[in-house]
């Protein structure tokens, strides 16, 4: 009983660990949003280690690094893929007003990919009201809303083995709609990744470290970075 006891707040203790991180430096040469990972670019990175769910079933350990100089945060999410996927999205929903649930005033962005039109970036937000069923919570472009120009800079790499998906995002674009990233206290974060089958015709999602609307988030706290 006593040993139950013990291992169960051991889990406790280590389960918002692998969700929350920091890097340990900033990164050594200014990642490049290229879709091509290199080391030094998430050196010191912070990293989460995540199951990414694949459309012709099953799941493939992923990797999520997140670091930033003085002026961006950097995410690149890498996993091994023996074949281009026929498209894929990746967006991130941010706790943008801290809330700690998902709902308008929250940030979102990402990227969508194909091999015909290639990675197209994303600058969205979450909103109430407007347009927006009564009730409902409804995401939507940013630059549908008058804020502004698109703050968000995708790209999707594929190298025969490894698919590699990188974002920038301003550690405060001066946009209201934008999540401002700080070094004091945590930004809470959720991972949505779709990718489709060779043939198009199914799909599989994976919401880390759940569905945005469960209210869990995975968390970085950016580093202080010239
Ligand atoms: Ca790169
Ligand atoms: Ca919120
Ligand atoms: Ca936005």
């Amino acid at each position: 009983m006593k040993r139950i006891a013990a291992v169960a707040l051991f889990a406790l203790a280590l389960s918002p660990a692998a969700f929350a991180e920091t890097p340990t430096d900033c990164p050594t040469v200014t990642p490049r949003v290229d879709g091509n990972f290199s080391l030094g670019e998430y050196a010191g990175a912070a990293q989460y280690s995540l199951d990414v769910t694949l459309p012709e079933r099953g799941t493939v350990p992923a990797k999520l690094y997140i670091t930033n100089d003085g002026k961006n945060v950097y995410m690149a999410l890498r996993f091994a893929r023996t074949y281009l996927d026929s498209s894929n999205g990746l967006a991130v929903a941010f706790d943008s007003n801290r809330t700690g649930v998902l709902d308008g005033g929250d940030d979102l962005i990402g990227l969508s990919y194909s091999p015909w039109s290639g990675a197209e970036a994303f600058d969205g937000l979450y909103y109430t009201g407007g347009i927006c069923p009564p009730g409902s919570l409804c995401s939507g472009s940013d630059e549908d809303h008058d804020n502004g120009l698109p703050h968000v800079n995708a790209a999707f790499g594929w190298n025969g083995s490894m698919a590699t998906y990188e974002l920038s995002h301003p550690i405060w674009s001066g946009d209201a709609d934008d999540v401002a990233f700080s070094n004091l206290q945590p930004t809470r974060f959720n991972l949505q990744l779709r990718l489709w089958s060779q043939d198009g015709q199914s799909y599989a999602d994976t919401y880390w470290p759940a569905l945005p609307s469960s209210g869990k988030w995975a968390e970085y706290t950016a580093a202080r970075c010239e």
